[in-house]
């Protein structure tokens, strides 16, 4: 998308299409008022009408005089506003009818359609948000779960920004030590004496003024990406042993078949339910076993892959039956990827004692033993999932900023940079090799907020956004 010159005037209908008790159309830019004053018959007198007020009256065509919708309109003067601009929200009927052809006299009254997120396009080039507030409004109308939005308030609230607009500063104000050195060097006869303090001083305030908080908060992205995104459980284990009730059971409805038969789930099954406010997916799977048919082994195939995909594995064992050389293989396919083993069908008689299972498959975390077809044993594995895989993201990222992926990894490249600006200071290297890593860093970081001009980045992460936002 071309930066269009902010003077024109644009439109969406900013709700989604569907039969709907009201719909909003949008108007944003210089003629907002203008425009709508052509198509907009007020119900009491044909005032100037005033700013952040409802407006009761109809959308007309001006032409005819017809009336169209009858409708609130709210017009909101530059710059309290979304935009910046003077901003004009109409209030139909929702509804494709009535939202089109509004629309469609917006348009042939001069506003333009807008391109997808071109409002919050606008309320970035016009300074009301950094470009980390910009992705917040993405992940808040994509935001799936109470959690996530938690998330994505704190970055709209602009807390990233502040956190990287105080490293900036502790930047800007080593370089300019810098420079004055670079400036001055010839002159002072103790120069060597000052260069050693000076970069002494420098690599202390870099490290605890940026390099450790930006460390602070990139150790924080995986957990913020479980809080956000959701995590992604698959139930392993040989067939038979309760995998795809135990799914039933989380989500508390009837979503894979479960039979006495082995080898009955062949597909992988996947859904998701919501823990502690996050999303949960659970992915239900062919068990492993050694001999199986042709579609069952493709589908043993796929449990392995989901297990690559996953964030952890439930493991289930049939605590009735032996262990055997079937359990093995499961094991082995688990591997390093996080693991709850669970002892199921506690109804029945043990065969064998729980105890034996670190012994036989060392590292994994105790067993617990429960009948996923029980609800308050459904209830307990619940809390224990949430125990083991939720509470430390949910506790860190309830009070902390977590970055996304394209501000971790501006985060790393500055923590890069800084890293070289660390050994030149130690080494006494010329001011201005150490200035330049410097500056690199603070590129990286104002890439965060959006201030390097680089009309791609931007086009990017704009696109996501869909129309009328
Ligand atoms: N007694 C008992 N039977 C269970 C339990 N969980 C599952 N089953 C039974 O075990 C059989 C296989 O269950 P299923 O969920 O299809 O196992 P999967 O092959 O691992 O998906 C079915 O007959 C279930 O009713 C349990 O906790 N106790
Ligand atoms: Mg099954």
């Amino acid at each position: 998308m071309d930066l269009e010159p902010l003077t024109d005037t644009i439109c969406a209908i900013a709700t989604p299409i569907g039969e709907a008790g009201l719909g909003l159309i949008r108007l944003s830019g210089p003629q907002a008022l203008k425009t709508a004053q052509k198509i907009f018959r007020h119900a009491g007198a044909d005032r100037q009408p005033k700013s952040h007020v409802l407006h009761y009256g109809w959308i007309i065509e001006p032409g005819t005089g017809e009336v169209v919708d009858e409708v609130l309109i709210c017009f909101m003067a530059a710059p309290r506003t979304y935009t910046r601009e003077d901003v004009v929200e109409i209030n139909c009927h929702g509804g494709f009818g009535a939202l089109n052809r509004v629309l469609g006299l917006a348009v042939s009254a001069g506003a333009r359609l807008a391109q997808p997120g071109e409002f919050t396009r606008r309320a970035f080039l016009n300074g009301r948000i950094d470009l980390s507030q910009a992705e917040a409004v993405i992940e808040t109308i994509r935001s799936r779960s109470e959690q996530g939005l938690l998330l994505a308030n704190r970055h709209l609230r602009g807390d990233l920004r502040r956190l990287v607009e105080g490293w900036l500063e502790v930047l800007g104000q080593a370089r300019s030590h810098l420079e004055v050195l670079i400036d001055f060097s010839e002159d002072l006869a103790e120069e060597a004496d000052d260069e050693a303090r000076l970069y002494e001083t420098l690599l202390k305030s870099i490290e605890e003024g940026v390099t450790e908080p930006v460390q602070s908060v990139l150790s924080r992205f995986e957990e913020g990406r479980i809080v956000r995104e959701g995590l992604t459980f698959v139930l392993v284990g040989k067939p038979n042993v309760g995998k795809s009730s135990a799914l039933n059971g989380l989500l508390g409805r009837n979503r894979a078949i479960v039979a006495a038969a082995p080898g009955t789930t062949r597909d992988v099954i996947e859904d998701s339910f919501l823990l502690e406010g996050v999303q949960v997916r659970v992915l239900d799977t062919a068990g492993i076993r050694g001999e199986p048919d042709a579609i069952e082994s493709r589908g043993i195939e796929m449990t392995i892959e989901s297990l690559c995909e996953a964030d952890a594995a439930v493991w289930l064992i049939d605590h009735s039956r032996a262990l055997d050389a079937e359990d093995r293989r499961v094991y082995e396919a688990i591997g390093d990827k996080p693991c709850l083993v669970i002892l199921n069908k506690s109804d029945l008689p043990p065969a064998f004692p729980p105890e034996s299972i670190p012994d036989r498959f060392p590292g994994l975390n105790p067993a617990i033993r429960l009948s996923v077809k029980n609800p308050q044993d459904l209830d307990r594995l619940k809390a224990r999932l949430a125990q083991d895989f939720l509470q430390n993201p949910l506790s860190n990222c309830r009070s902390q900023i977590v970055p996304n992926l394209r501000q971790k990894e501006c985060l790393e490249k500055a923590i890069a940079s800084l890293g070289k600006a660390g050994e030149l200071l130690r080494s006494n290297a010329y001011g201005e090799l150490i200035s330049f890593e410097i500056e690199n860093a603070q590129k990286q970081l104002e890439t965060i907020l959006g201030r390097s001009s680089d009309m791609e980045l931007l086009d990017r992460i704009f696109s996501q956004f869909c129309i009328g936002k």
